[in-house]
């Protein structure tokens, strides 16, 4: 593919930004190559500044579930646009969008918008140290949760991908709060929750793990993270920025049947514009300002354009048989992958959840942190060039995941399918 535009405004753009990017994980680095600079989309499909065109599999990170340019969330946006553009005042339509999201996630009783995934975790963090007056918090290694102080510790996607301990500039004692443990790993939760799961204020996880490639929970890891933070009085906080609106309609807490104290959401509430919320328990929400004594504001938070989007995107999935089919192209599509691997005698593991999947270079299940970093790395590398290079547009790293919308139609499945048996036959060449 010829990327002299590409190759020209990178360089233009490192002169004026740290690494070119706006966030590490574009600038494809671990994948030794250059970023692509995006000039479109429509529908399923991107076209880079040199007009090349490429199937999209990241959809912004996860947000454009109904693929690029969407008409009906367009036209939202054009409709709310002659209203005006922000007032820093109420508006009816963030109460329309907390209504939608309440009605598909019931553990959901409050929802505060926010303008990133970050703020959301950052938020929700707050408001569990302030509801119990503790102040410890365990994740779990390998998941990410946006760039907040709290949750630099052992976090996936971009940190993982870049190989970076932790983050300078976050001090010592504000780390030394955040204890990580291992996901999936039930028994060694236990021990710790019982030794200081009355000082700990809130425990956060991915529910599917989707910040260190997908990786789903094990059979009653979630259940044991309920029982056990019911015991301690320890708020359960599921941040489903990735996986809500997205494995399923009420995100992972309806497809686990667990009900989390607090829920952050992201991503595809906000339909490509920048949107971020958190909710849950009324007892426990009732605590943020100016209700409660716990601060957390925004300019820009519920942003009218921003929530116009977010209200078509998640009226767009409220269509009968929408979820069905977007878990079916996905199913086909991965089943498609294990084939083409198979079949030029390549091992890797694949896994999809709803529109979400996962791709390994392992001989081996990938269960957590430790196997996930102990795939082929270069193989994924050869991988990702490869099929970039047949106009197939993939998360740059081993530590994401990759997303279907509701615009991959057959076609597209198919061109990607044709696409990986001959990248498979080359890898393994
Ligand atoms: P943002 O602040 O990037 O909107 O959301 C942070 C976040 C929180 N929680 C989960 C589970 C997330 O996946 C994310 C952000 N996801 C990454 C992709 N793995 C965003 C891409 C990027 O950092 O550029």
């Amino acid at each position: 593919m010829n990327s002299v535009k590409s190759h020209h405004l990178f360089t233009q753009a490192r002169k004026v930004t740290p690494g070119g990017v706006n966030s590490p994980v574009r600038a494809c680095k671990s994948v030794e190559t250059d970023p692509l600079f995006i000039h479109s989309g429509d529908g399923c499909r991107i076209t880079d500044a040199d007009g090349n065109e490429y199937i999209d599999y990241i959809g912004s990170w996860g947000p454009l579930i109904l693929g690029h340019r969407h008409p009906a969330v367009i036209q939202a946006i054009e409709a709310v646009l002659q209203r005006g553009t922000s007032f820093g005042a109420p508006t009816d339509l963030e109460t329309e969008l907390a209504e939608l999201i309440m009605a598909a996630i019931p553990a959901i009783d409050m929802v505060r918008m926010v303008n990133s995934g970050t703020e959301a975790t950052m938020s929700a963090i707050r408001l569990a140290r302030g509801f119990t007056g503790r102040d410890r918090i365990i994740k779990f290694d390998g998941c990410y949760h946006g760039h907040a102080d709290t949750l630099l510790v052992e976090a996936g996607s971009g940190v993982a991908t870049l190989g970076i301990p932790g983050s300078p500039g976050v001090p010592e004692g504000f780390a030394a709060l955040t204890r990580s443990l291992p996901f999936n790993d039930l028994d060694t939760f236990e021990k710790v929750m019982n030794a200081e799961g009355d000082q700990t204020a809130g425990v956060i996880v991915e529910p599917v793990a989707g910040n260190m490639g997908m990786i789903p929970p094990a059979d009653g890891f979630l259940d044991g993270l309920r029982r056990i933070t019911e015991q301690t009085g320890t708020v359960l906080i599921f941040d489903e920025v990735m996986t809500g609106f997205r494995v399923a309609h009420g995100g992972a807490q309806a497809l686990y049947n667990i009900t989390p104290d607090l829920t952050t959401l992201g991503k595809v509430i906000g339909g490509g514009l920048p949107v971020g919320a958190y909710g849950g328990r009324r007892d426990i929400m009732s605590h943020i300002a100016p209700e409660g004594p716990v601060y957390q504001a925004g300019t820009l938070s519920g942003n009218p354009v921003a929530m116009a989007a977010g209200i078509e995107t998640l009226k767009q999935l409220n269509a009968p048989g929408c979820y069905d089919d977007l878990e079916e192209s996905t199913r086909h599509l991965v089943a498609g992958l294990g084939q083409a691997a198979q079949q030029a005698g390549i091992k890797i593991q694949t896994t999809s959840i709803g529109s979400m999947f996962g791709l390994f270079f392992s001989d081996e299940p990938v269960v957590d942190f430790t196997s996930a970093k102990s795939c082929d790395l270069a193989m994924f590398t050869a991988y990702y060039k490869g099929m970039r290079d047949k106009g197939i547009y993939l998360a740059p790293s081993q530590f994401e995941a990759g997303f279907v919308s509701t615009a991959h139609d057959e076609a597209a499945i198919e061109q990607t399918l044709s696409a990986a048996r001959d990248v498979f036959a080359q890898v393994a060449a």
